[in-house]
């Protein structure tokens, strides 16, 4: 008998699935927990039989319903998904209704950060070297989006995964799967750190390949994969194992994959020890599909990096300005202090604010005390951060109540050969819609400022 679906979400990932289930004439009832959804009244006028129930979501929805595709930013948690559990109601995302129907081979990564940045060089090396390539998944575009309707397939899918596509995505069987790294993050959904690397680990499963970081030990897959490749800061002690990493031989930082010299750092528009790393989790996952090493190196020292990620905004007055929206969690600000640490040694103001997502904030202060001059606080969990470092900093701390103030701050308190350096370590959404808002922000504040210095000085 016909399988009758319950999506509830009606975000991106949640149209997809209705669509995708509409067009094939499956039964299907659509739900959100908000009042107004951007898209759903296109979505109507193409399928304009099919139910919409929003904002208060009785336990009745799930009268008669075989499987419920839930959307990955709704937490498991919610009533009404705890009463489908109750009633043995098969619960899946939509990156498993992709993965129930993809045929060609599946490249997952996940990690804490990192995935947008490695999917991107992975999709990039692969079309370059003249593959037809589907990128989608947490990135942006739905997974499901990325199935043509004539069938014809992709050679490969690259798929970024977030832990929360994980937790409802059983049929994933990944061709090369990687967790590149995981630090605290999302702890306002998960029970414990221990959970959320459960979680994440998740993709290895039924892999062919597994990739993991060496540096890292929750990336390491067990037994899980039939192969393992890895990557990390150093050369692996065990000579069974296919391993990429980086070596310093005097000034110059060269990018190995076992005992052959790939590449000099100094020929890649990137830079910072965190993207040699995803340069060679990139070359890792095109070896292991046999892309050829010279077409690897070209499209890796043609990336400039994605916005919002270290990216320069400017050199005013000799002082950088960063843009690091894209770093919403400590692990992110970490490798950011890092990169650019050594570079500016006390010369960095740290701009730090947002949405915690309960993170405590106590590992940043070892790198603030060796690098930062000072740090500038704003937005929702001000406090939360200030409590969290300022009994073990040696810098001064200011708190500001807008970005603007904080951005007027770090201009007046910056010295030629500085870097202001705006890494949140926190979610954007107490003041901006998403990162891309908050670093568009970030930016027109940082060029305004350049371009008007006595009105933004005085803060007018
Ligand atoms: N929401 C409700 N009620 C509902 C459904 C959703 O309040 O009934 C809220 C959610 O709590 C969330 C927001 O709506 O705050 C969006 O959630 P969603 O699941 O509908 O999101 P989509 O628009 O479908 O986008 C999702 C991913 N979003 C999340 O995981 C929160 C997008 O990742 C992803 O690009 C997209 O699918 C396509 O695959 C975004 C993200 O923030 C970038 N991901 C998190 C991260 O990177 O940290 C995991
Ligand atoms: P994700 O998609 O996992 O969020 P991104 O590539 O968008 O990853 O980068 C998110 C943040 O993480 C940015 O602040 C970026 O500078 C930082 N980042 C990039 N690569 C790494 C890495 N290997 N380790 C730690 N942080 C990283």
């Amino acid at each position: 008998m016909a399988k009758r679906y319950l999506i509830l979400g009606l975000g991106k990932s949640g149209l997809s699935a209705a669509r995708y289930l509409c067009r094939q004439n499956v039964e299907c009832v659509l739900a959100d927990t908000r009042s107004e959804i951007l898209g759903l009244e296109l979505f109507i006028e193409a399928f304009p039989d099919v139910k919409v129930f929003l904002e208060h979501l009785p336990f009745s929805l799930l009268e008669g319903v075989d499987v419920l595709v839930i959307s990955p930013g709704l937490s498991p948690q919610l009533p009404l998904v705890k009463e489908a559990k109750q009633k043995d109601i098969e619960i899946i995302g939509d990156v498993e209704l992709f993965c129930q129907r993809a045929s060609s081979p599946i490249i997952a990564i996940t990690g804490t950060n990192a995935k947008s940045t490695v999917v991107t060089l992975i999709a990039k090396i692969i079309s370059e070297a003249g593959y037809r390539v589907g990128l989608g998944g947490n990135i942006g575009t739905p997974a499901l989006e990325l199935l043509s309707e004539d069938g014809n397939e992709p050679d490969y899918y690259v798929l970024e995964l977030s832990s929360f596509q994980l937790e409802s995505t059983p049929s994933l069987s990944a061709k090369v799967a990687a967790v590149l790294n995981a630090s605290p993050d999302h702890m306002d959904r998960y029970d414990s750190f221990e959970d959320y690397v459960t979680t994440k680990q998740r993709i290895y499963h039924n892999s062919e390949v597994a990739l993991y970081n060496r540096d890292d030990g929750n990336t390491y897959p067990g037994d899980q994969a039939a192969r393992k490749v890895s990557f990390g800061m150093e050369r692996s002690d065990d000579a069974s194992e296919i391993s990429y990493f980086f070596e310093q031989e005097f000034s110059q930082v060269y990018l190995y994959h076992d005992n052959e010299r790939i590449l000099s750092a100094d020929s890649l528009l990137i830079s910072g020890d965190h993207n040699y790393l995803n340069c060679l989790a990139a070359m890792a996952v095109c070896d292991v599909i046999g892309i050829e090493q010279e077409k690897q190196i070209n499209s890796l020292q043609q990336f400039s990096g994605l916005e919002h990620r270290c990216e320069t905004v400017a050199n005013i007055d000799g002082v950088r300005w960063i843009n690091d929206s894209k770093g919403t969690n400590i692990g992110a600000t970490l490798a950011a202090l890092r990169g650019f640490g050594k570079r500016f040694p006390k010369k960095i103001i740290l701009i730090l604010g947002g949405v915690s997502k309960d993170a405590s904030f106590s590992p940043l202060m070892e790198l603030i005390n060796q690098y930062v001059k000072k740090v500038l606080v704003y937005g929702q969990d001000s406090a939360k951060i200030i409590a969290d470092i300022e009994g073990g900093v040696n810098c001064p701390i200011d708190a500001f109540e807008s970005l603007d103030q904080t951005v007027n701050d770090a201009k007046k308190n910056s010295k030629n050969g500085g870097l202001v350096l705006f890494s949140p370590a926190c979610a954007s959404f107490d003041m901006f819609k998403s990162f891309e808002h908050r670093g568009e922000a970030f930016k027109t504040l940082v060029l305004d400022a350049a371009s008007h210095p006595s009105r933004k000085a005085e803060g007018v």
